[in-house]
């Protein structure tokens, strides 16, 4: 491999290669890119907190993960379109729903982007949003505890990767189809008809301020394109939406090829206050579909999943003003805001350089009608009309950019694999640095918002090749955190990611620590399977399903000793974990169980279902080291034969298991 590199490359790699040969031959700079005092930027102390949150979305895994910024430390994975042994989400019958579809249950999603809702443009710390992207869905966890709290399916797309994207006060949460898609009656047609039956669509989900519920409030009918992804306007865009588009080529097959002809594809700007309007004016069309609403409430501890029917939709045909195209060299993929709001920058793969739109001059445009003909009936603004400048020779493969709130702007280059440093106001690059390699998106810490914290900037690359130890033919994927708070950028740290990174925000530790829940409050369990103390313990037998109302306390199961089920039962072991401490989960798995383990939290109920296949005594124990006698946490439930006649019966603390207690009505504890 050395024949590849140009002769003093050569020459400074054999010097190192008594260092190391596994580290092979780096670009040249790859030592030298990180400054002598590094270590100690980055380094918190044992015991001390990290600065930042940093959500990370896992791409193809389904999961956001979450970091400590400066450190790098994963502090935990949240499933939301994946299921999740360690936690039992999306095995426990509790958790099931959440996952369910028009299509059924899907246990996986490819999970692209992150949003953390914002009030006036800034961080408030309460939910963060996340997109399904295969099967077009919008996850919403709860900042307080970590989880899943709601998905919501969006019919009428297809590839939900323009999402999900938050207006200023998350009075929406925003998402675009990628795949334009046969809509409405007319479903099964032939695919070379795309130009005439195939359609995108963009969906306002309003957000309810309180409880953050989700509900569609409407969609806007597009023309056959694809939506790659969007921002809010703010401050002086308030109001507005902005969304990068390629694909007006139209194209349905080898889009590599056919949907990079055209010099310009487009940037979609969507003024959303007056769909609005439209769409209270009664100007949208209710057209049947299908798609699941999932919602997991906090008392019962338990999901439900609704299929919905109806979604509003409005044709740009029947509400003018409402939508108007913007041309943007080559195959835009970002498309970001600037904090102002004045500035919004597009990110063409394929174009040369960067083009940066003025709010001003759109509305300027759209007054004096200065349109550069239609497309679909759409108009299209005059592109030098409503451009601020372009970015010259910023570098290869453009595709996001952040901001700082200085004034500055960072756009990652995949092909080039470097962030690049510019300013917003004159266009002129002020910096570049490697990363290792072929970044994708970039985040710093309020990036988006109005009033981003700078200090740092993370990279989230697509490939690292010789920069961890090898794993095998798939090695870790990456991210790198920079300083930022100098006028140059300098790399300080790599940390490996859960599945693949694309975007990732990042915000202030306190604005999440102090609304961090820490326990269930068992006088607060709705869990209609809840035993809420050990005298509530039982098990019953309803016709072929055996239920086990069960405790869990530091250390031992009640019952433990568990007779009468049968081969073929579907036994529901309802495990209410009672205590009351931070920190003290309790888990639960029975041998043989097709399932998973259940991890139940302080105060919460959860059940696992099993259908035992062979007769026989299967144990069952605690998964979480609770305790000095967690090995002790154990029990026995015993399966006879079909047809048996042994009863039920359950016990703890006895040798002899003693006859089944009649139901007791559930009094609360202590
Ligand atoms: S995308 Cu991944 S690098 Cu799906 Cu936001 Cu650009
Ligand atoms: Cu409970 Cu280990």
């Amino acid at each position: 491999m050395t024949q590849l590199f140009p002769k003093p490359l050569v020459i400074a790699c054999l010097t190192v290669v008594g260092f190391s040969i596994t580290q092979g031959c780096k670009p040249r700079g790859a030592e030298s890119a990180v400054s002598g005092d590094a270590a100690s930027k980055v380094y918190v102390a044992p015991g001390k907190y990290d600065e930042f949150y940093n959500f990370v979305s896992g791409g193809f895994s389904g999961q956001m993960s979450v970091y400590g910024i400066p450190s790098g430390r994963l502090f935990r994975v949240i499933p939301v379109f994946s299921v999740d042994p360690e936690k039992g989400y999306g095995y426990s019958e509790e958790s099931k729903p959440m996952l369910n579809t028009s299509h059924g249950f899907i246990p996986w999603d490819d999970l692209h982007h992150i949003a953390l809702s914002t009030t006036n443009s800034e961080h408030d710390g309460r939910w963060v949003f996340g997109n399904g992207n295969n099967t077009p869905r919008i996850a919403r966890v709860d900042l307080k505890t970590f989880r899943t709290a709601e998905i919501i399916e969006i019919p009428n797309s297809a590839g939900n990767h323009s999402s999900p994207f938050l207006t200023e006060n998350t009075e929406y949460v925003v998402a675009g189809t990628r795949f334009s898609v046969p809509i409405g009656d007319k479903l099964d047609v032939p695919i070379n008809t795309y130009k005439e039956n195939f359609k995108g669509t963009v969906s306002f989900i309003g957000v309810d301020k309180t409880t953050g519920r989700m509900s569609i409030a409407f969609q806007i009918l597009t023309p056959g394109i694809n939506f790659d992804l969007a921002r809010a306007g703010k401050g002086k865009s308030s109001g507005w939406f902005f969304f990068s588009c390629y694909n007006s080529e139209k194209a349905n097959t080898l889009l590599e090829v056919n949907a990079s002809q055209k010099d310009k594809d487009f940037i979609m700007a969507v003024n959303w206050k007056k769909a609005e309007e439209y769409a209270k004016a009664g100007k949208g069309v209710k057209k049947p579909v299908r798609y699941a609403h999932n919602v997991y409430d906090e008392s019962t501890h338990s999901a439900t999943s609704t299929m919905e029917t109806e979604v509003l939709v409005l044709d740009p045909k029947d509400c003018p003003d409402m939508v108007y195209f913007m041309p943007c060299p080559k195959s835009p993929h970002g498309c970001d805001t600037d904090p102002t709001g004045e500035y919004i920058v597009g990110s063409g793969k394929l174009a040369a350089t960067i083009p940066v739109f003025s709010f001003t001059k759109i509305q300027n445009a759209i007054a004096a009608k200065d349109y550069d003909g239609t497309f679909d009936g759409i108009p299209v603004l005059k592109y030098e009309s409503v451009l601020h400048g372009e970015v010259q020779k910023p570098g290869l493969g453009p595709l996001h950019t952040e901001f700082d709130g200085k004034g500055n702007a960072y756009t990652s280059f995949f092909v080039s694999s470097e962030v690049v440093k510019w300013s917003v106001k004159d266009l002129k690059v002020l910096d570049r640095v490697p990363t290792y390699y072929s970044v994708g998106h970039l985040s710093i810490p309020g990036g988006p918002t109005k009033n981003p914290h700078g200090k740092y900037l993370i990279a989230y690359n697509k490939i690292t090749k010789d920069r961890y130890l090898p794993t095998g033919p798939e090695l870790a994927q990456s991210a790198q955190l920079y300083d930022i708070t100098g006028e140059k950028m300098k790399l300080l740290l790599d940390f490996p990611t859960i599945g693949e990174p694309h975007y990732a925000e990042a915000i202030p530790a306190s604005l999440i620590i102090k609304n961090s829940q820490k326990i269930y409050k068992i006088e607060e369990n709705k869990n209609p399977n809840a035993a809420l103390g050990d005298n509530h313990a039982r098990v019953e037998r309803k016709g072929n399903e055996v239920h086990v109302y069960m405790t869990s306390i530091r250390s031992h199961f009640t019952p433990d000793n568990i007779e009468g089920a049968k081969v073929g039962d579907n036994i529901y072991f309802h495990v209410t974990n009672l205590e009351q401490d931070w920190d003290v989960p309790h888990g639960f798995a029975v041998k043989g169980a097709n399932n998973a383990e259940l991890l139940i939290m302080p105060g919460e109920t959860q059940t696992l279902k099993w259908v035992p296949e062979k007769a026989g005594v299967y144990p069952m124990y605690c998964t979480d080291f609770c305790s000095a006698l967690h090995q002790e946490m154990q029990g026995y439930i015993r399966v006879s034969a079909v047809g048996s006649n042994v009863p039920i019966s359950f016990s703890t603390g006895k040798t002899a298991p003693i006859a089944a207690a009649t139901e007791s009505a559930p009094v609360k504890t202590e």
